[in-house]
This record gives C-alpha cells, structure tokens and sequence, in this order.
C-alpha cells in the first residue's frame, strides 16, 4: 500500500521525497504550471472559494476531499493506482511477458509522443474554457465547469510527471512545452485539431464535456492497459476523476432538452427561441460538431501507428480483457471507404484498424447517452429525436477527410455540402443566438438560467441552493 503524502509541496503517492532530483524537477516546473493558470485558467475567478472535490488517495471510497478552496490554491497532486503484483503485458507482440517499470529503449520515442499528445490535451481544454464563469447558468454549474478545469489540470500534472520521471532532458523539455502551446494559437496551437476549436458558450461546454471528455475516457481506457505500468497506473486513476466530467455534459444538455421541451409546451409550437429557449434543431446541430470533432480525436481508420502502438504493447484496445484473441494477428476489419465518388468495403488487417475498434467502442458509449436524452424528451411528450450523424459527416482526419456527406453518410458534392452546412452545424446566427442567451451570469445562489432546468439534485448532498461559489468582490 503506497503512502499518501499530501503535506509535501506537491501531495502524491510515489515517494516523491525519496527521489530528490525528480522532486526538485517537478517543483521547478511547478512555479510554471501556475503562471500559466492564472494567464490561461479560469478568468475572473481566481480569488473566489470554490466547493471542489480533491484527490487525496487512490482509495475506491475515499479518494476524494470536498472543501472550499481557491483555485490557485488547489492540491494538485500526483496519483497512481496501486500496482498490480505480477501484471504483465495483456496483448501484441509482447503478451504475457512482465510489464516495465522503465521505459524500454527502443519504445522512447513513441511513448513520449503518446504522452505528450495525451497531456497536451488537458490544457487544451482549460484554455477553451476559460471565459465560460463569466456567463454561468447558475453557482452549481460554475463549480462544476472549475471542478472539471482543476481536475484537467491535475491530469496535466499526471503526464507531466511521467515526462520528468522517465523520459530525461526530453521530458523536461516537453513538460515546459506543454505549458507554451495555446489553444487557437496560429503560431503554436496545440496538438490534436479539437482542441483549438473555439468552446465559448455553455451548449459548446456541455457538448464538449460530453462528447470530447468522452474521447478522453476511451483514450485513457486503451492507456491503462499499457504494457509501461506507469502510464497504465496513473491512466487508471484519472478514469476516477473522468466520470465526473460526462456526467456534467450529459446532465447539462439533458437539463436543456428538458427546459426546452417546457418552453415548448408554454409556446404551443417549436419555435422557443421567442420566450429564450434553445430549439432542438439548434441542440442537433451543436451535437453533430462536437460528435464529429471528436471522432477525429482517435485519428485514422487505418492507421499504421495504431499497429505498432498495439504491437509494442503501449497502448491496447478497450476493456483489453474482454477479447479473446489479445494478439490480433489473424482477422481483419472491414471498413468502408470511398473510392471515385462511391462507397466500397474493404478489408484492412486488424492492427491497422484499432482506431476504428476504439472509436466503435466511443460510438456505441455516445448512443446510450443520446438515448437518454431522447427518453428525457419523450416523457415530455416531445416527438423529436436527435441522432448521432454518420461517421462520415463533417470530417478532417482519416478515410473521410476529403469527403463531403450528409448526416445520414450519402455522399454530395463538396458545393453542396457548402450550401447545405447551415442546415447541419451551428451557423453564425446560431451561434450569436446562443451567445445572446448568455451574457449575463447567474451568481445568485439558487437561480438558474432560462434556458437550462435545474439539477435534479446537488453536489455531495448539498442542496440546490448551495453556495458552491463564494463570489469575491459578491
Ligand atoms: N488532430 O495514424 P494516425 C482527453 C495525426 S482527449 C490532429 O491516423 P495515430 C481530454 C497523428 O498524430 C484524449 N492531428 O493517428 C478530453 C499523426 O501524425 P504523424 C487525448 C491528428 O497516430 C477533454 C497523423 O495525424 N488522448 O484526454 O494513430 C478534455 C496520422 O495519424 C489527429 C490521446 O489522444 C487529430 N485529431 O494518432 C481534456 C491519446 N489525429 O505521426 C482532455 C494519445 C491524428 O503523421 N494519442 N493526427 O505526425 C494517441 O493515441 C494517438 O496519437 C491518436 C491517433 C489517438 C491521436
Ligand atoms: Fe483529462
Ligand atoms: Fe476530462
């Protein structure tokens, strides 16, 4: 059982204190990792207290501490899930050999790229959402829209610490390059092309927490079966913490759906946007943007680095246990493509395809979120229905990049795709619409926004009308 120490500058379970160089490191880097929070975290809030959970173990009942605290003054910490005596590699090339403690040389240079794709995520996100406190809905969604950003901070510090502990000069370098790159930034923007979409209004968050977190989760899913224990220990641990941050999209955009379908009844009709609601269509197109970005986060269908990543054994599929065969040499996928102008099947080994399995796995995990949606609205006596487009909508990366589809997958020319987009993503008038329901913030305790209804209930079993924020200058 490994020793929490929170007291230390940096709380952590990894003896931190026995290894001096590495402790000295991360303190360095971590005067950085501050001024970079209060330029790019939370803008406006960052003298209020603030009713957060944080990690304080790896203990399944008991990880987490909830108090007020100022942002700047959050515990991050760094926390691995307890080791697994004798666990060794569970697919590719290397299967049923033991797992490493130390980064094996000829996988450095992939390792650190993964690490470094993954951590450059987290502060990705913080960025984008930056300015959302300033038009809150309510107290209890702009705790929980900063629990989400000081906990995408702490899984920044997870990867760093990886970098500083096993990856060297490298290492070190990348950590501090993680805290240059900026969100939208021409010049350095960061890594993967949803995190340097604009997440400026509070349909964007919740969609983004629903289905970009989500990636997220899946992501961490195939990390944590890694044959580099450490990366597969501290992806555990984060998993922890993720859940949290779907259940804030899938609650958010719920709590829309269900304000909107009373808007709807009080309108007589569909047209809410009179008395300030968020029409469905609107909600549809929101989804089908950030459900598309997303799907490129898991990169190409066929994908030569996804081979060698799952051969190496660095990063497994899913729930690796749940399939039989964990070498995947034999079997292929099949996969459609579009050759001159038209759908065809083809076959690509199965290593080629574990972005596509992966990304199977995130679809089916977003149908059953969209399906209690579609409940919600349902019980409401609403007839619409959204839906998830098809994966060939509105892409950028892989097999579909260059092809231009409906919703439903049919294929159009890229002209009419051009002419038809407003019908499927946010226009500018949508976007300036939802803008316009949201310029004023909801700081008192207990209020909620028109748009949005309340939560069902509080956080910790405090009530709706908590103070989950203590406004500074309120
Ligand atoms: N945008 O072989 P391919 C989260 C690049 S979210 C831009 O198809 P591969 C979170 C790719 O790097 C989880 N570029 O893909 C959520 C490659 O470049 P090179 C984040 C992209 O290598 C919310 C080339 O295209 N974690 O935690 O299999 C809030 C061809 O690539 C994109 C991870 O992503 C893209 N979307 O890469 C906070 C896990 N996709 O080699 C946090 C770590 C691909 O030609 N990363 N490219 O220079 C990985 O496992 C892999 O790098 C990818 C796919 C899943 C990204
Ligand atoms: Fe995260
Ligand atoms: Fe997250």
């Amino acid at each position: 059982m490994s020793t929490v120490r929170t007291d230390d500058t940096i709380p952590n379970n990894v003896d931190l204190a026995s290894d001096k160089r590495l402790q000295r490191a991360l303190e360095q880097w971590q005067p950085s990792f501050l001024s970079w929070w209060r330029e790019m975290g939370p803008h406006g809030f960052q003298a209020d207290e603030v009713f957060l959970r944080t990690a304080v173990s790896v203990e399944p009942d008991g990880w987490a501490h909830f108090d007020y605290v100022k942002m700047p003054d959050y515990r991050w910490g760094i926390f691995l899930t307890e080791p697994v005596a004798g666990r060794t590699i569970g697919f590719g090339d290397d299967l049923g050999k033991p797992v490493w403690q130390q980064v094996p040389g000829e996988h450095r240079n992939t390792l650190r790229r993964l690490i470094v794709t993954q951590g450059d995520t987290e502060p990705a996100s913080v960025e984008q959402q930056r300015l959302l406190g300033l038009t809150c809905p309510s107290l209890y969604d702009l705790r929980n829209l900063f629990q989400v950003n000081v906990e995408e901070g702490r899984h920044l510090w997870a990867m760093v610490y990886l970098l500083h502990s096993h990856f060297g000069r490298d290492g070190r370098e990348e950590a501090e390059a993680l805290l240059t790159r900026r969100s939208g930034d021409p010049d350095r923007p960061r890594i993967l092309g949803a995190f340097n979409q604009p997440c400026d209004d509070w349909l964007s968050f919740f969609m983004f927490t629903f289905f970009t977190d989500r990636d997220g989760k899946y992501q961490l899913l195939a990390l944590a079966e890694s044959g580099f224990d450490p990366l597969a220990r501290t992806t555990r641990f984060m998993l922890t913490e993720e859940a949290h941050h779907m259940f804030v999209g899938e609650t958010g955009v719920g709590r829309i759906l269900q304000r909107t379908a009373e808007l709807m009844k009080l309108a007589k009709g569909e047209d809410v946007r009179p008395l300030g609601g968020i029409d469905l269509p609107l909600v549809q197109r929101a989804l089908n943007l950030w459900y598309s970005l997303s799907l490129d986060l898991f990169g190409g269908e066929i994908s030569s680095n996804a081979a060698s990543f799952f051969a190496s054994g660095l990063k497994g599929r899913a729930k690796e246990e749940s399939f039989a065969d964990h070498r995947a040499l034999e079997g292929s996928y099949a996969l459609e493509t579009v050759k001159e102008g038209r759908v065809a099947r083809e076959e690509v080994p199965l290593r080629n395809a574990m972005n596509e399995v992966l990304r199977d796995a995130y679809v089916e995990d977003c149908q059953r979120g969209v399906d209690k949606w579609n409940r919600i609205l349902a019980e409401a006596g609403v007839a619409f229905t959204l839906v998830l487009p098809h994966r060939r909508f509105h892409r950028h990366i892989g097999l579909y990049a260059d092809v231009s589809a409906d919703p439903r997958g049919e294929l159009l020319s890229r002209e009419e795709f051009e002419r038809r987009k407003e019908e499927w993503l946010p226009s500018e008038a949508d976007r300036a619409y939802v803008r316009s329901l949201m310029t004023q913030p909801v700081y008192a305790p207990g209020e909620m926004a028109n748009w949005i209804a309340p939560p069902r209930q509080g956080i910790k079993g405090r009530p709706a009308d908590f103070v989950y924020v203590r406004r500074a200058e309120a």
